[in-house]
């Protein structure tokens, strides 16, 4: 299922993703909405390097973690990282990551940032 189809969220979502309000995302910007229109960018940017531009491949995933994550997650130092991370976020096993599957890594991220946070 859609993160997007979830209970009440569907109808306030559907607002938003009317083409016209997506569309004016920078016209009217705030942090939060750059802040989305950034992970579909970056998600977009990787996405469109070889094959299905809706996925992510193994060697997408590989580049995105790398170049915007490389560090955190020591996908640098430790290659098979990659291979580890692929298998966690692959929900429906067909070997890509798709935009959901991508945004359960990046919840993950904000989660773990926003308690790192609260503890300091
Ligand atoms: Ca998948």
């Amino acid at each position: 299922m859609p993160l997007h189809d979830i209970g009440c969220l569907s109808t306030s979502v559907r607002f938003w993703t009317q083409k016209k309000y997506i569309n004016s995302i920078g016209m009217s910007s705030t942090e939060l909405k750059t802040a989305i229109s950034l992970l579909v960018g970056v998600f977009d940017t990787y996405s469109k390097k070889e094959g299905d531009s809706s996925t992510l491949s193994r060697k997408e995933l590989k580049d995105l973690l790398q170049s915007e994550l490389g560090d955190a997650l020591a996908v640098t130092k430790n290659p098979s990282q990659v291979d580890n991370i692929l298998k966690d976020l692959d929900f429906n096993g067909d070997g890509q990551v798709d935009f959901t599957e991508y945004m359960v890594l990046v919840g993950a991220l904000a989660m773990s940032c926003y308690e790192f946070f609260q503890q300091s």
